[in-house]
């Protein structure tokens, strides 16, 4: 019969350190050293991928810039993904950082479940992952650690504000508008606040619903409300954005904003203007400038040092 072919094709890749097994074997062989050039692309940059939640707040915005300036320094290849609002354009940009052989990167995740698998497969890549901000239920053994706020301090801050300045002896209506549902700051707030404002009869709340962190669907929820309830005490916004659609509402409804007790949160500088004028009554610190935090730990993960999982933001 025909010669049996003894030799097999032997099949060429295209760039020999891009190859998940390259890493995952750690073989020590010629590829697996390749793992050291791979912290730096052929610039000798270290490649930083930031996959971003959208743009849908001041807060937000802060987050990113902080990023940026941190990343466009000497020394980095910087590209940033901007989620769209979308969990789905979030994986998809993690996937395309992990196929290009980013050395760290970095995620603001938009809610916290659904990141098993694509962190599984950035961990198979021996891509170090920070969680950046809100958090994943994911195993914590799946990312490298975490950086951000206690959401839950924070929303006990503002149960005590109430206490504290407002009093627990008059009955009290409270209506909340809530940040984008599964997300750790709307989990985290919601908590908090709801388990402290419960130690005292005098607070009642009527409604606590999503105005996903958005202004103009703040000012639609708030609007509800004003037609829902005729008693309205205390409005608790869990975020700056919506709590200036919240003034809009009770203005074009002919009503004061002075006249209601708005606790806001993030301490954008816009609010601060809102609390001067009387119509924001207290805005819980919620710190942005992540930037310089995140650096020293993808530094320490790319010199191959373990860090704490969790690091809090200065607050
Ligand atoms: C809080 C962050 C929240 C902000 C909102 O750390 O996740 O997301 O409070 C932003 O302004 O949308």
């Amino acid at each position: 019969g025909a010669e049996q072919s003894t030799s097999t094709k032997v099949e060429l890749r295209d760039d020999p350190v891009k190859s998940s097994s390259d890493y995952a074997s750690g073989s020590g062989n010629a590829m697996s050293q390749g793992t050291k050039d791979n912290d730096s692309d052929s610039s000798g940059k270290v490649k930083i991928g930031f996959v971003q939640t959208a743009n849908e707040s001041g807060w937000r915005a802060a987050h990113t810039q902080s990023m940026k300036d941190i990343f466009s320094q000497d020394g980095y290849s910087y590209k940033f993904i901007d989620g769209q609002g979308e969990q789905s354009v979030q994986i998809a940009g993690i996937e395309e950082l992990i196929n290009d052989g980013y050395d760290a990167i970095i995620l603001a995740p938009i809610v916290e479940d659904g990141w098993d698998d694509v962190l599984k497969k950035a961990q198979a890549a021996g891509i170090p992952v920070i969680i950046v901000d809100r958090k994943v239920s994911s195993d914590s053994s799946l990312y490298s650690c975490w950086v951000g706020s206690d959401f839950e301090t924070e929303g006990k801050n503002a149960a005590k504000w109430l206490a504290d300045n407002i009093g627990t002896s008059e009955q009290k209506n409270i209506v909340v508008l809530e940040g984008t549902t599964g997300s750790s700051a709307q989990l985290g707030r919601t908590e908090g606040f709801n388990s402290e404002i419960s130690k005292y009869s005098s607070y009642s709340i009527l409604a606590s619903e999503s105005g996903d962190f958005d202004k103009s669907k703040g000012k639609e929820l708030m609007k509800k409300y004003l037609g829902q309830f005729d008693k309205i005490d205390v409005i608790v916004s869990q975020n700056d954005n919506m709590a200036y659609g919240v003034i809009e509402a009770i203005e074009e409804a002919g009503k004061n904003a002075s006249d209601y007790t708005i606790v806001s949160f993030d301490g954008e500088a816009e609010a601060f203007k809102q609390m001067i004028a009387g119509k924001i009554s207290v805005d819980i610190e919620c710190n942005p400038l992540q930037g310089p935090t995140v650096e020293k730990l993808v530094k320490k993960l790319l010199n191959g040092e373990t860090v704490d999982k969790e690091q809090f933001m200065e607050e």
